[in-house]
């Protein structure tokens, strides 16, 4: 989409820091990180939400970025998967996004 700022990361039209990257998928760091690592897995192709028809490839692909993300990043105590779907979740970027937050005791906060 021409107008999406996400679209525009995973076509290298506007500068992030690259995490993972593969035909399918890329994950960068999200720009105001919520915990110590805070990276977002994005698929190249452009759907809203989770739930917005995404391929089962492209959605393997996404957990697979994740892993790699968790690997990269040395969350090897564990970490949170986070996709809010919809403004009532307090989505702002309406293409389809899994935050990776760890790096510290994440508590029962959701974010
Ligand atoms: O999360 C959207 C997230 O996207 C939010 O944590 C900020 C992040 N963001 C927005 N623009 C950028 C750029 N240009 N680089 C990196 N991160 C960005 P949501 O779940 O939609 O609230």
């Amino acid at each position: 989409m021409d107008d999406c700022i996400f679209c525009k990361i995973a076509a290298h039209q506007i500068p992030s820091t690259v995490v993972y990257e593969d035909d399918k998928v890329i994950a960068f760091d999200d720009l105001a990180p919520q915990a110590p690592v805070h990276t977002l897995v994005i698929p190249k192709d452009h759907y809203a939400n989770i739930i917005d028809g995404v391929p089962a490839d492209v959605l393997a692909a996404m957990v697979n970025a994740v892993s790699e993300v968790a690997r990269a990043k040395g969350l090897d105590d564990g970490f949170r998967v986070i996709a809010n779907t919809g403004e009532v979740a307090g989505q702002t970027v309406h293409h389809f996004h899994m935050h990776v937050l760890g790096g510290k005791p994440l508590g029962e906060n959701l974010v």
